[in-house]
């Protein structure tokens, strides 16, 4: 079987964002377009003849025809073994774990996590490095560098390769393994976690419901909750995986999980719910009619961790991306850790976990994950938060009440204005910029503005420099406003805004947060001038 050498010409707009590249299905079917990128990849890797590739997906449209084009490839590269998930799939913190334990070189990991699937869908391609986790932006600069100045890449002619079975194919040099997309995951988390007292929960009764979204963590969920801890069938609803995620938005929010929020605020709901996204990395948890919010949920999860297993020594340090809540912190300073404000993206969290500076991380954007993998990980969050449940036999309400009570509610929102015009989307951001010079010392009623900046990450590890990841402006009394343009989307522009204030007083605890965050909503739009900006009077999605 001979390699081919395909001509080709360069694309473009091959340029990586937050997590990987992202475009719509029609631009990834465009001839060539898929494998320039995967050949980039590769061109930019060195010494990986005869190592371990491994590659899976969310199971979105468009997943199986690439893992056909990328397994040919890789043989052609050189890599000594692939291993793929059965029917193509993987979820991204599986797969994170899949490198780790086979000590693979990397991965390839076929997914638009949140975005919708479908012919008319997104679909998306992202590298990971041996340590299991997102490639560093040296390695995804050098990717897109490559793809601007490619002109061919490498092939074999085989027959397309049956993923629906596990086992063993060799094509050329390089052994073709099909494994159990679950089995190695499932292994881990009973690991971390302590399985009987999570069953002895199920077993007393306590039901929950968990929403994969008809994306890739059904077949997880299904195995893990309902088979190995005797959580009643029908626990996991949406549980198939489905290449248009049934016409869904598989992102787990208060906006687009709405069956699972529907039974969680309705009559009789489970003592708990959560749900998770396209690729299984991010997790909603709620308790029943109460929304836990991304950051608190991280908080919680440091403030316990010393009551599940695999964190019983104790954590590192803490690391959160820089527009979530500062709920974390109290936690840290309480515990007498370092808690590190990384850029948005999973990739920054790398060298702190490698260096084992933190160990458990989190995003507002529905991300936890620790140490186990180089991922966010939506069911190991699930599973964390079963285990505190299982030992504090109390409900979601009461543990982040009480925990609120403790160190102060970090009162948190994100307002999300999709599909904006980009020219004015960054024209906001321009404009803002330029306003920070005389932002300081300015007070807007009881807002003081006592810092305000575009955000900028020296790495603590290896010294590299991130700059314009999101303006700040900080208040005298702690409250934030961030705005960031976000880098995972497909159409337009989507401006972020985050805003988060303290309020120390328990009595004002129960309290609705966009009431309690109503100065600074309007506060953002003042400074923003969002509302002339975007052309539109309110945000696309809340959480
Ligand atoms: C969003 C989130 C970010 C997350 C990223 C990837 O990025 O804000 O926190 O790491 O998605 O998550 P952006 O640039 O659109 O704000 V996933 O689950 O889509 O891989
Ligand atoms: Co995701």
């Amino acid at each position: 079987m001979d390699i081919k050498i395909v001509t080709t010409t360069a694309f473009t707009d091959q340029e990586p964002g937050t997590s990987g590249l992202r475009k719509k299905v029609t631009i990834f079917q465009q001839q060539n377009y898929l494998e320039n990128f995967v050949q980039s990849i590769f061109d930019s890797l060195d010494d990986f003849q005869g190592q371990t590739l491994v590659v899976g997906g969310d199971g979105r449209y468009y997943n199986k025809t690439a893992i056909q084009t990328i397994i040919k490839m890789a043989v052609a590269n050189g890599f000594g073994q692939i291993l793929v998930g059965q029917n193509g799939l993987l979820s991204t913190p599986a797969l994170s774990a899949i490198i780790r334990k086979y000590q693979a070189f990397g991965g390839i990991v076929l997914s638009a996590s949140h975005n919708p699937g479908g012919l008319q869908g997104d679909f998306g391609i992202k590298y990971n490095i041996s340590n299991g986790g997102p490639a560093p932006e040296k390695v995804t600069d050098a990717i897109y560098e490559h793809s601007q100045n490619i002109t061919e890449y490498k092939t074999v002619a085989t027959d397309s390769i049956d993923l629906s079975q596990i086992g063993k194919t060799k094509i050329r040099d390089t052994l073709v393994e099909i494994i159990d997309p679950v089995a190695d995951y499932a292994e881990l988390m009973e690991e971390l976690f302590d399985f009987s007292a999570i069953k002895q929960l199920f077993n007393s009764g306590f039901k929950m419901c968990f929403d994969a979204m008809h994306a890739i963590t059904g077949p997880y969920a299904k195995t893990i909750l309902e088979q190995k801890l005797g959580a009643v069938t029908g626990t996991v609803i949406n549980g198939i995986p489905l290449e248009d995620f049934g016409g869904g938005h598989p992102d787990p929010n208060l906006t687009h999980a709405h069956e699972l929020v529907d039974i969680m605020y309705g009559k009789n709901s489970p003592q708990f719910g959560a749900a998770s996204d396209g690729d299984g990395d991010r997790n909603m948890v709620l308790g029943q009619g109460f929304f836990v919010t991304p950051s608190d949920s991280l908080a919680v999860l440091a403030a316990n961790a010393t009551l599940v297993p695999g964190y019983k020594d104790g954590l590192a340090g803490i690391a959160r991306s820089m527009p979530t809540s500062e709920a974390a912190d109290h936690v840290a300073d309480a515990l007498k850790i370092d808690c590190y404000e990384t850029p948005t993206g999973w990739k920054f969290f790398g060298n702190l976990l490698d260096a084992n500076l933190a160990t458990l991380c989190g995003e507002e954007s529905f991300g936890t994950g620790s140490s186990h993998v180089r991922e966010k990980d939506g069911l190991w969050a699930v599973l964390f938060w079963l285990n505190i449940l299982a030992v504090h036999k109390k409900s979601v309400e009461d543990i982040v009440r009480e925990h609120w009570t403790k160190y102060g509610r970090n009162v948190y929102s994100r307002h999300d204005y999709e599909g904006v015009d980009s020219k004015a989307a960054n024209a906001l951001m321009e404009n803002l910029y330029h306003t920070f010079s005389h932002l300081k010392g300015k007070k807007f009623g009881k807002y003081l503005v006592e810092y305000c900046d575009d955000f900028g990450y020296i790495d603590p590890v290896d010294r590299s420099i991130s700059q314009n990841q999101g303006m700040r402006i900080g208040f005298q009394d702690g409250s934030r406003i961030v705005f960031r343009l976000s880098g995972t989307g497909t159409e337009g522009a989507t401006l972020r805004v985050y805003l988060e204030s303290f309020e120390p007083d328990t009595t004002k605890h129960h309290l609705d947060a966009q009431k309690e965050l109503a100065d600074l909503i309007k506060l953002a739009d003042e400074i923003a001038d969002i509302k002339k900006y975007t052309d539109r009077d309110k945000p696309s999605v809340i959480t």
